[in-house]
C-alpha cells in the first residue's frame, strides 16, 4: 500500500478540470486520504521543486505554481505512485498518450495540469512537505476488495 502526493496545478484549477482529474484517480480504484485547496507560498514551492533549482525553467515554474490556487491530494492504493504517474502521463502533454490526463488536456511541458510524486521516496518527502500527519485520514472504502481482487 502506498500514498502519493498529487497536485492539481493552477492551470487545472483555472480550466475547471479538478473534478475530472479526481474522478480519474477514484474510478481507477485509488482512495483520497487527504485534500486541501491552497495558495502555494514561494517558500513551499522552492522546497517542493528543489531538485530543479538552477535550471532555466525554475523561475517560471515557481511563478506558475504560485500564480493561482492549487488542489493538493494524498492518494492511496496498491502501487499508487506508479499508477498515478501512468494516469497522469509523461511531462509534455504534446507527447502524452490520449487517455492520460496530460494527453487529453495538455499541450506542453509547463502547464501540464497535475503533479504526481515520481517514487515512493519522493512521495514520502513531498507528503511531509504538504500535509501534516493529522490532515491525512485513514478510512475504509467499502467495496475495495472488488477493486483489489
Ligand atoms: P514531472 O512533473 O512529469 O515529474 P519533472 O519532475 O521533470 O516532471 O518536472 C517538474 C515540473 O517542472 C514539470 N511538471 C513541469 O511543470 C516543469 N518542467 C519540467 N521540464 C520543463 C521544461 N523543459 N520546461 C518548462 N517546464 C518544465
Amino acid at each position: 500500500m502506498q500514498t502519493t502526493l498529487i497536485i492539481l496545478k493552477p492551470d487545472c484549477v483555472q480550466r475547471g478540470n479538478m473534478g475530472e482529474c479526481i474522478t480519474r484517480f477514484e474510478r481507477k480504484g485509488l482512495q483520497v486520504v487527504g485534500a486541501k485547496f491552497i495558495k502555494v507560498t514561494e517558500e513551499l514551492a522552492t522546497k517542493h521543486y528543489g531538485e530543479h533549482e538552477g535550471k532555466p525553467f525554475f523561475p517560471s515554474l515557481l511563478q506558475f505554481i504560485t500564480s493561482s490556487p492549487v488542489m493538493v491530494l494524498a492518494i492511496r492504493g496498491n502501487n499508487a505512485v506508479d499508477i498515478c504517474r501512468t494516469l497522469i502521463g509523461p511531462t509534455n502533454g504534446a507527447q502524452a498518450a490520449p487517455g492520460t490526463i496530460r494527453g487529453d488536456f495538455g499541450m506542453n511541458n509547463s502547464t501540464n495540469l497535475v503533479h504526481g510524486s515520481d517514487s515512493p521516496e519522493s512521495a514520502e518527502r513531498e507528503l511531509a512537505l504538504w500535509f501534516s500527519a493529522d490532515e491525512l485520514t485513514d478510512w475504509h472504502r467499502d467495496g475495495q476488495a472488488w477493486i483489489d481482487g
